[in-house]
């Protein structure tokens, strides 16, 4: 397939920690097609010039671009992880609507539209990724960009009936449309997307399963997202988790990694675990929770709140279940090298993913490809996580229901070593099999189909 790739994302990938499993997909072919990826700089200035600036990445070429202090507030900060972020995650509740803030996010989109307009191709691929982007396909196409547009939602999409509290719901579909292909998690995302436009004047669900919107025709289609397995793997073999949070040989170890944000239910997953240190029974193993959560928009007042709230719970949970030489919760407020987080996996008993709302959940997939094959851990997993469509094999919860998940740990810690690797197999075997490698690949030939077929129409 000939044509550059185009990627687009909020952020450039930068210097520094390892390149994380997107960028190291997206490379190879970013690199043989002479492709460029598009994003923000990082920097913020007063004037950011209608200009990008060229960054040489590892084979291929980044263009960049600042953000004003206004850009940051309203679009970033703002609509984008104020107001489409919570509501994707069902909490339209603490949406945060400011009047100007959508017309900031929209003339970002704008902007970089336009500035990539005047350096895209006819037969470039341009694949845009999340929320932060939702309308650039439709500001491309009003520049004139006629190429194949795909998008990859990162996050869940809201119910009808969630998307009622978005000021600017009837844009949505409109927005969706001006792309070729728009990508999602899960089979459940792709049914509230087709919920949407089922309840839509004017829009058709074609017999090849396309949907039709005005003169616009495109596929609404599930790609769930992997990690590279067998990277995660081979650093958990090398690093020794164990010995680097020092526990002692007879103790359990629980470990739990997210970014610190409301919709990843730490709140009740820390509640549940002081449940099951209460009711312990007097010879089960003591066990100890890792919950390493770095800090992630900080600056929303929602994420404050959550982390106030987080260090509250584990005080009291540590305060009133200590020994003099232990503490049963340790909380890691800062972001960890992949190589030392893929090692503190494999040297956890149990992997604690419990989100009210994800789109995926990349932690899921990263504890099972680090476990031990022959003595490993148990994944208990929320039935709200993207990954549970793949991973039924995981212990399912409910995040909402303390005791449950409570229970789920004690089952977890009485589970049979045969049963665990019965369970452990499954999950690897998808895993491994659907890592991200495949994802990219999978993607783009949907992409390459599509632009064949519209070569094919406009031939004929
Ligand atoms: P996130 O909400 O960021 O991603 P997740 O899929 O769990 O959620 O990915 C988090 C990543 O950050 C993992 O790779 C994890 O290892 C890493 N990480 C977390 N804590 C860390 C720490 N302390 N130090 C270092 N690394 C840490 C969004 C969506 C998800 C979706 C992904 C990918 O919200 O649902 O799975 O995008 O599409």
């Amino acid at each position: 397939m000939t044509g550059r790739l185009v990627v687009v994302s909020n952020r450039v990938p930068s210097d520094g920690p390892p390149a994380g499993g997107l960028v190291v997909a997206l490379h190879d072919c970013l690199r043989d097609s002479g492709g460029v990826w598009f994003g923000t700089s990082g920097q913020i200035t007063e004037d950011a010039p209608d200009r990008l600036a060229t960054v040489e990445g590892d084979g291929y070429t980044m263009r960049t671009f600042d953000l004003t202090p206004q850009e940051q507030t309203g679009y970033y900060l703002g609509y984008a992880n104020s107001v489409l972020w919570p509501l994707c995650h069902r909490r339209a509740d603490l949406m945060d609507l400011h009047a100007g803030d959508y017309d900031t996010y929209i003339g970002v989109n704008r902007r970089l539209a336009k500035m990539m307009a005047a350096e895209l191709r006819a037969d470039d691929r341009i694949w845009i990724h999340d929320y932060h982007f939702l309308p650039l396909a439709a500001c491309l196409r009003a520049e004139g960009v006629t190429a194949t547009i795909g998008y990859f939602h990162h996050i869940p999409f809201p119910s009808t009936h969630d998307l009622m509290a978005l000021p600017e719901r009837d844009l949505v579909p409109g927005w969706m449309a001006a792309f070729d292909l728009f990508g999602l998690q899960t089979q459940r995302d792709v049914a509230a997307a087709l919920e949407m436009f089922r309840s839509l004047n004017g829009a058709e669900q074609l017999r090849d399963g396309s949907i039709k919107l005005r003169d616009r025709r495109f596929q609404v289609r599930s790609f769930p997202i992997g990690i590279d397995a067998h990277a995660f793997a081979r650093d958990a073999v090398e690093a020794d988790g164990r010995s680097r949070v020092n526990v002692s040989p007879d103790e359990r170890l629980v470990i739990g990694v997210d970014r610190l944000d409301y919709s990843k239910g730490l709140d009740n997953r820390l509640r549940a675990f002081g449940q099951f240190l209460e009711k312990r029974v007097e010879d089960a193993p003591k066990a100890s929770l890792l919950q390493i959560a770095p800090p992630t928009r900080e600056d929303v007042p929602a994420y404050a709140r959550i982390r106030d709230e987080l260090e509250r719970v584990t005080g009291a949970l540590n305060g009133k279940h200590s020994d003099l030489d232990w503490t049963p919760i340790r909380y890691i407020h800062r972001a960890v090298p992949r190589e030392v987080l893929a090692g503190l996996y494999r040297a956890a008993d149990v992997g604690l993913v419990t989100p009210f709302c994800d789109g995926m959940n990349l932690v899921a997939k990263e504890y099972v490809a680090a476990q031990n094959p022959d003595n490993p851990g148990v994944l208990i997993l929320s039935q709200f996580a993207g990954a549970v469509e793949q991973m039924p094999a995981a212990l399912i919860v409910n995040p909402y229901d303390i005791g449950e998940m409570a229970a789920a740990l004690h089952q977890a810690f009485a589970m049979p070593l045969e049963e665990r690797r019965e369970r452990h197999e499954i999950l690897a075997r998808g895993v491994f099999r659907n890592d991200v490698a495949k994802w990219t690949q999978t993607y783009l030939d949907a992409m390459a189909r599509i632009t064949r077929a519209a070569q094919e129409l406009a031939e004929s």
